[in-house]
């Protein structure tokens, strides 16, 4: 995948994995069902696990998201991003500069930088990012370190002001994505809501149904 055609997978659900909060699940068989739920960005996040652990199921998950006509992209670690073959490696405000980032990634994969601010969305574009994440927009305990809640009012400064691809992300459930969808978000992050499901293809059945219908609206 070239990033920049890859414009067009920034549309639905966007699905991160946590093993802690997959109730016991392994996270390549959670990646397996989300996958066969049709999603087609997948992004591998694991705070606590060894460097050769998260290679090891980064490869793997190369291999399925590859199948699936999935995007795959690595939280953090650009050694592991570009060992496997991802199509992109997503960073935070606290890690190196997306300038630096992209001196050792080459022209070809994507970089995706995590934003709490409309000045910090707009330092994104000057960085060369290919996408910001945005959030978060409810509270969540997912992320250790997040800053808080900066609510619909920065997604809807986002989606009228910013012109890369963007990513709403933060405490998005069922029963809020339509607030999100209706701020302007095309593409929905989201971890917990996703891996802490009993029935997973069931949770995202459901997740895409509230997406479309709030979109109609
Ligand atoms: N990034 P959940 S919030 C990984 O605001 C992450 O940049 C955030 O987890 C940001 O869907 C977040 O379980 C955690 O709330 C999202």
């Amino acid at each position: 995948m070239h990033r920049h055609t890859c414009r067009e997978y920034f549309q639905g659900i966007y699905a991160l994995t946590s093993f802690e909060h997959s109730l016991g699940r392994s996270n390549l068989e959670v990646v397996r069902e989300i996958l066969a739920a049709g999603v087609k960005i997948i992004q591998y996040r694991e705070k606590e696990a060894s460097k050769k652990h998260k290679y090891q199921e980064c490869l793997e998950i190369r291999q399925l998201t590859r199948r699936a006509g999935a995007l795959f992209i690595v939280n953090d670690d650009v050694d592991i991003a570009l060992a496997v073959g991802a199509d992109g490696v997503h960073v935070g405000q606290d890690d190196l500069p997306v300038e630096v980032v992209r001196r050792l990634v080459g022209p070809d994969m994507l970089i995706g930088l995590s934003t709490h601010s409309p000045a910090q969305a707009r330092a994104a574009i000057q960085s060369g990012a290919d996408y910001i994440g945005v959030g978060p927009i409810f509270a969540t305990s997912t992320k250790k370190d997040v800053c808080a809640p900066v609510g619909l009012e920065y997604l809807r400064y986002v989606a009228e002001h910013i012109d890369i691809p963007f990513v709403a992300i933060g405490g998005i459930k069922e029963h809020n994505i339509a607030q999100v969808v209706q701020a302007g978000a095309r593409c929905i992050a989201m971890v917990t809501e996703i891996v802490s499901a009993s029935d997973i293809p069931q949770k995202i059945a459901a997740l895409k149904a509230a997406m479309e219908r709030a979109r109609a609206q």
